[in-house]
C-alpha cells in the first residue's frame, strides 16, 4: 500500500528515508544529546540522615545512581521518575517499594543491616536485566 505513493525508480531510497525519519521521531531518547546522555553512569550517592533521592532520567532504563552508600537502619527513598513509563525502586531481599508513575515520584522505606551490600532494582518485567539496577553499600 505505501508503494503506491512511491515511484518505481527511486522507491527504495525515498521510502527508506521516510522510515528512518519516522523511527527517529518515535524514539526521541534513543540518540538524543549526541552522546552526552550517560554522564550519570557510575555515580555514587550517599544518603543523608537516612534519606536519599534516586531519579530515572527521561528515556533511560537507568537510575541516576549506581552505588548508594547508607548507614544501617531505616533508609527513606524518594524515587523520581522522569521517564515516560512507570518504574519503581526496590531492594532485593528487603521489604519496601518506592513506585512512581511517569513524571511522578514515590517514597519507600527500607531497613538496612550493618555491613551488608544489597542490590537495588526496578521490579517491572525485564527492567533490571536492561540496566535498572545498582548497589546499596551499608557502612
Ligand atoms: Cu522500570
Amino acid at each position: 500500500m505505501p508503494n503506491s505513493t512511491c515511484r518505481s525508480r527511486s522507491r527504495w531510497r525515498v521510502c527508506g528515508f521516510g522510515v528512518v525519519l519516522l523511527t527517529s521521531a518515535l524514539l526521541p531518547g534513543a540518540c538524543g544529546g549526541g552522546g552526552g546522555g550517560d554522564e550519570t553512569e557510575g555515580k555514587t550517592v550517599t544518603a543523608t540522615n537516612g534519606a536519599i533521592t534516586v531519579t530515572t532520567p527521561s528515556g533511560k532504563l537507568r537510575f541516576d545512581a549506581t552505588t548508594i552508600k547508607a548507614e544501617p537502619g531505616e533508609l527513606a527513598v524518594t524515587y523520581v521518575n522522569q521517564d515516560g513509563q512507570a518504574h519503581n525502586f526496590s531492594i532485593h531481599d528487603l521489604d519496601g517499594l518506592a513506585s512512581a508513575d511517569p513524571g511522578e515520584s514515590g517514597t519507600g522505606t527500607f531497613t538496612l543491616e550493618a555491613g551488608k551490600t544489597y542490590t537495588f532494582f526496578c521490579s517491572l518485567f525485564g527492567h533490571e536485566q536492561q540496566g535498572m539496577t545498582g548497589t546499596v553499600v551499608v557502612g
